[in-house]
C-alpha cells in the first residue's frame, strides 16, 4: 500500500502533475508515512528519473521546470513535517551567477535539482561579487559552492572568486563547483575548482561525489 502510494508519487511527479503529487503526498502522510521515506522514495524518486532523462536528452527544459514545480507542490506540505522530524539534508549548496553574468535558467535548474536530490540550496540569485559568495558560505556553515556562468567574458569572475575564497583563507572550508555553457572540464582544473558538471543531473552526481553525500 506505502510502496503502491510511493510509486505513484513518483510517476505524477515525472508527469509534471503539480495538484496530483500535492494530493498524493498528503495522502502518504496521512497515512503516517515518514516525511523522509516520502521525499527519498517518492519526490526525490522521481526527480532523479528526470535527471537521467535530461542527461540523455530525453527531456528537456520545460520537462524540468514543470517537475521541478510538481516538486515543490509536494515539498511544501513535507517542509514543516522534514523540520519536525529533524530529517538533515544532505549538507547546504551556496549557488549563484558570477559577477557581471545575468543568465539565471540553468542555475536555477541546477538548485531544482540539488533541492530535488535532498540539498539545502541557498541561492544568491545573479551578478555575484565574491566577497558576497564568501559572506554567504561562511553564514550559512554551507558545503559547497556552485558558480554559473554563462558568458566568456564572465567566466574569468570565477577565478577571481577561488582566488578571494583562497585570500579570505576559506578555500578549504568549502567544496567549488562550476559550471555553465561555455566552460569546460579543463578551464575547471585551470581555476582551481574541484568539480565541474554540463548539465542539472550531473550536477548533483558530482557534489554528491565530491562532499560524500551519495
Ligand atoms: C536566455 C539568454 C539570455 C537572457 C537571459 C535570461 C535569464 N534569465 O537567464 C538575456 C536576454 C537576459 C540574455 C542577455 C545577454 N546574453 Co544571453 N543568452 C541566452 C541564451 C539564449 C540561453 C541561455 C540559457 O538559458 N540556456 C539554457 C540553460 C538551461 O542552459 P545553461 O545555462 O547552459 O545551463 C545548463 C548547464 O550549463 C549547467 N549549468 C549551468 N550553471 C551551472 C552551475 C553549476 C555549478 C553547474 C555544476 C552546472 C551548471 O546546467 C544547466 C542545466 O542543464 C544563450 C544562447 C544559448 N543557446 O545558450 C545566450 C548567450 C549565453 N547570451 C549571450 C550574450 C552575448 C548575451 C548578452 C551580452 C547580449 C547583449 N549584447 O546584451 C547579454 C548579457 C547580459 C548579462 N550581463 O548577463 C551569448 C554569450 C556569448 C559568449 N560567448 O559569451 C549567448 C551564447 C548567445 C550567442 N550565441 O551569442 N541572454
Amino acid at each position: 500500500m506505502a510502496e503502491a502510494i510511493l510509486e505513484e508519487l513518483a510517476e505524477k511527479l515525472i508527469q509534471g502533475k503539480a495538484p496530483e503529487v500535492k494530493e498524493l503526498t498528503q495522502k502518504a502522510i496521512d497515512a503516517g508515512m515518514g516525511a523522509g521515506q516520502i521525499l527519498d522514495d517518492g519526490l526525490v524518486a522521481g526527480m532523479a528519473v528526470i535527471g537521467d532523462r535530461f542527461k540523455r536528452n530525453e527531456v528537456y527544459v520545460p520537462e524540468v521546470l514543470i517537475a521541478a514545480r510538481a516538486m515543490n507542490a509536494g515539498m511544501t506540505l513535507l517542509k514543516p513535517l522534514l523540520q519536525e522530524a529533524g530529517v538533515e539534508p544532505k549538507g547546504t549548496v551556496v549557488v549563484g551567477t558570477v559577477k557581471g553574468d545575468l543568465h539565471d535558467i540553468g542555475k536555477n535548474l541546477v538548485c531544482m535539482m540539488l533541492e530535488g536530490a535532498g540539498y539545502n540550496v541557498v541561492d544568491l540569485g545573479v551578478n555575484v561579487e565574491a566577497d558576497k559568495f564568501i559572506a554567504a558560505c561562511d553564514e550559512n556553515q554551507a558545503h559547497a559552492l556552485g558558480m554559473s556562468a554563462l558568458l566568456t567574458t564572465t567566466m574569468t569572475s570565477m577565478k577571481t572568486t577561488i582566488d578571494a575564497f583562497s585570500e579570505a583563507g576559506a578555500r578549504d572550508k568549502v567544496k567549488i563547483i562550476v559550471g555553465g555553457a561555455p566552460l569546460t572540464q579543463n578551464f575547471a582544473d585551470e581555476i582551481g575548482a574541484d568539480g565541474y558538471a554540463p548539465d542539472a543531473a550531473s550536477a548533483v552526481d558530482i557534489l554528491d561525489e565530491i562532499i560524500g553525500a551519495a
